[in-house]
């Protein structure tokens, strides 16, 4: 008697703790988190600041576990970690590709394992591309491109130009060299007398362009910075050589970072096109389409805009990078 009671009252007990996991875990699989991987190129630069923050507090915001990591620079990092998230079996890995090749190994290594892949920021150079679900950023290409026709017109067709290079190999600076230099092909008085990377950094950048004004004294009229970092470490090195830089010099640049629309409604940068580095809400808006099973465009281009002394200081009040 005493054996049957206890034996049915540890079925009852085994039988509800039994009911309550099953509630539990059910309860857990209705809010799961979703593991982010983002596997970031470095710190750079200021866009880059801002491009890391939407990322972050977006992710926050949404409930998001964003597994975080900062490659300093170094493909072979930004590799690592993609390795690791693999591991570690996040949900959706997203890459902003430090360069554009090399990338096919461990890509492969992703799908193998089965998870999503999303490009943001810069593209790479595959011959697969199922390896990637989707890229979401600028049109570098056209930045470049909107950059030249902009001098173009502003410059009466003549000058000789200076580029400040991005990180070499990536594809911001591949794209943005490569559409410059077509565009003022129709130009015959513009040229680019010297051209050099600053690896997107403003130090870099001020370094270089010392250098350039040494070496070609009284000869540059015109600074093309691949962004606005080096665009502003150039403009000081305008001013130590007793120069006035967006006057004795004219700088065009890309980013439109809020300290770069301040120079050019000061006269001290003469243009700047937009490159949004506030993607985390698009890029995760994207991470619950591919996991909820929906088809996502392959790829996602962000519409940028031009700005100069016509637009620059009204802009301002409204920048949030
Ligand atoms: O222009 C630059 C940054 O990849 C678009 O990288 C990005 C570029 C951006 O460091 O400032």
């Amino acid at each position: 008697m005493m054996k049957t009671s206890l034996t049915r009252k540890s079925f009852l007990a085994a039988g509800i703790a039994a009911l309550v996991a099953s509630g539990a875990s059910a309860l857990h699989a209705a809010a799961k988190t979703i593991k982010v991987g983002f596997a970031q190129t470095g710190a750079e630069s200021a866009w880059r600041t801002a491009n890391s923050e939407s990322m972050k507090s977006e992710a926050a915001k949404r409930g998001i576990d964003l597994k975080f990591s900062d490659a300093q620079g170094k493909q072979e990092n930004q590799i690592r970690a993609v390795r690791s998230f693999i591991t570690q079996g996040v949900d959706v890995i997203v890459i902003a590709p430090i360069v554009e090749t090399g990338w096919d190994p461990v890509l492969r290594e992703a799908k193998r394992a089965k998870i999503p892949v999303i490009l943001t920021d810069r593209t790479i150079q595959t011959a697969d591309e199922s390896l990637f679900t989707c890229f979401i950023g600028s049109d570098f290409y056209e930045e470049g491109r909107m950059a030249a026709d902009w001098l173009a017109k502003h410059a009466n067709g003549k000058g000789n130009i200076v580029e400040l290079q991005g990180t070499p190999g990536s594809a911001p600076a591949n794209e943005r060299r490569k559409a410059f230099g077509d565009a003022i092909k129709k130009y015959p008085g513009l040229k680019i007398i010297d051209s050099q990377s600053g690896n997107f950094e403003r130090s870099r950048g001020k370094e270089v362009m010392e250098a350039f004004l040494k070496k070609h004294p009284k000869t540059i009229n015109v600074v093309y910075a691949h962004n606005d970092d080096m665009a502003l470490g150039a403009a000081q090195a305008i001013e130590e050589a007793g120069l006035k830089p967006g006057k004795d010099i004219t700088i065009v640049s890309i980013d439109a970072i809020g300290e770069a629309i301040k120079a050019v409604a000061a006269g001290r940068i003469n243009c700047t096109v937009e490159c949004s580095p506030l993607f985390g809400p698009k890029v995760y808006d994207t991470v619950a389409r591919i996991l909820a099973g929906q088809k996502v465009e392959k790829k996602m281009f962000n519409k940028d805009e031009l700005f100069d002394i016509t637009n620059a200081a009204k802009a301002l009040p409204t920048r949030k990078y």
